[in-house]
């Protein structure tokens, strides 16, 4: 932050859905990581500059009515959100304007979510139209990418979760079984488990649904001899987790389906070894890309003279994999990332080569969590089942 500035930022709200509805709140993760708070129409001031140390961070809560109360219950007041958020002073909301004309008097600049100045937006100050004001998220960004321990504990109880779910989904795997059925076993663990829900929304993808790569639908019948793609991840306390894997559904690889996923296992296994401090984003890709190529021609998919490409002509790689192998996660399922910086101590990133073949209506993806540290990385989802033998082992137990 500039010397002399201040933060300002509003928490989220509950988005209407359709008639008197609403759907259910999730708080701006932002607002999140610099509160801790889940509350509705929060704002926060962080001005660590100001000569009064009572306006230097500042929470405004909303104070609740009988009527609301009656709807919707009370909600914690002023000294319980202090002692929740460790925020020097929490107020009610309606003094925030006294407070915010003192507060930004003397600001130098304003670090604030561009919502809060928009002339259409409902949630707009005046008070900023007159000020120098840059964007908050990239400051809050540069935070984000670096998990704390109490964030990874998170992430673990997420991991955990979807574990013990992908663990049902392989007994309830079988010829005939729907997509939607699948999708039920997963959010039936989820919740019985403790965590909110879905961290996004889940590719439960049967056969050729593979192909469509954020295909939501889940509405196909799994069919023997088809593989089935699942991409799914719980969310606890706000932190997610993001895995994938893909089985056969009726519970034995095929030949050729075996071929195809041992090759995207052993460039998982190569890719995991890369995600190593000083690699960047990019070039990472770049260099799984490459190792894709080989196990491509040695699945036919095309000879390595047809891997020869012109300077113009994109790599064929890149007709068989066509999404990122990494992104970083927590709050966000895809977290804030700045792609100019090398992997560090602390990210957590996932690692999720896949292969997609439109000639065979096959798609595989395998996706696990990786915390990136000085001694080499740390596999988030070691323990949740990947490889073949073992899938087909948990399958066919209770058979
Ligand atoms: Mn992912």
């Amino acid at each position: 932050m500039a010397p002399g500035s201040v933060v300002l930022i509003r928490s989220g709200e509950a988005k209407k859905r359709s008639g008197d509805q609403y759907y259910p709140f999730r708080q701006h993760s932002d607002f999140f990581y610099l509160t801790g708070i889940k509350q509705e129409e929060n704002l926060f001031a962080f001005a660590p500059d100001h000569p009064d140390p009572g306006l230097r961070e500042l929470l405004f809560i909303k104070r609740t009515t009988p009527k609301s109360e009656l709807w919707t219950g009370p909600l914690p007041g002023p000294e319980e959100v202090k002692q929740l958020s460790g925020i020097g002073e929490v107020r009610w909301l309606e003094e925030k304007d006294a407070c915010l004309e003192e507060l930004l008097r003397g600001a130098t600049l304003v670090y604030c979510d561009q919502e809060l100045a928009a002339p259409s937006s409902q949630a707009r100050f005046r008070e900023l139209e007159n000020v120098n004001r840059m964007p908050l998220a990239p400051l809050v960004e540069q935070l984000r990418m670096f998990k704390e321990p109490e964030e990874i504990d998170e992430i673990r109880k997420a991991i955990s979760i979807t574990h013990s779910a992908f663990l049902n989904v392989l007994e309830r795997v079988n010829p005939g079984v729907w997509e939607y059925q699948v999708e039920a076993e997963i959010i039936g663990t989820f919740i019985e488990k403790g965590a909110v829900g879905h961290a996004y929304d889940p590719i439960v993808a049967s056969g050729k649904n593979a192909l469509i790569l954020h295909y939501v639908k889940n509405s196909s019948q799994c069919r023997d001899g088809d593989m089935l793609l699942m991409d799914f991840g719980a969310e606890v306390n706000n932190y997610a987790a993001d895995c994938s894997r893909t089985i056969p559904v009726n519970g034995c690889f095929s030949k050729r389906q075996r071929e195809v996923y041992e090759a995207v296992l052993r460039i998982f296994r190569q890719a995991r070894g890369m995600m190593v401090p000083g690699t960047l984003m990019s070039d990472f890709h770049q260099h799984v890309g490459g190792l894709w190529e080989e196990e491509h021609i040695g699945l036919g998919l095309y000879s390595r003279e047809d891997a020869k490409v012109q300077p113009d002509q994109d790599l064929p790689w890149k007709d068989y994999f066509m999404h990122g192998t990494s992104h970083s996660l927590g709050l966000d399922v895809h977290d804030p990332f700045d792609r100019s910086r090398p992997f560090e101590p602390g990210m957590v990133l996932t690692c999720e080569p896949a292969i997609y073949i439109p000639e065979e209506q096959t798609g595989i993806r395998l996706e696990n969590n990786i915390l990136i540290t000085g001694e080499g990385p740390v596999d988030l989802m070691e323990e949740i089942p990947i490889e073949p033998d073992e899938i087909e082992e948990l399958m066919n137990r209770k058979r």
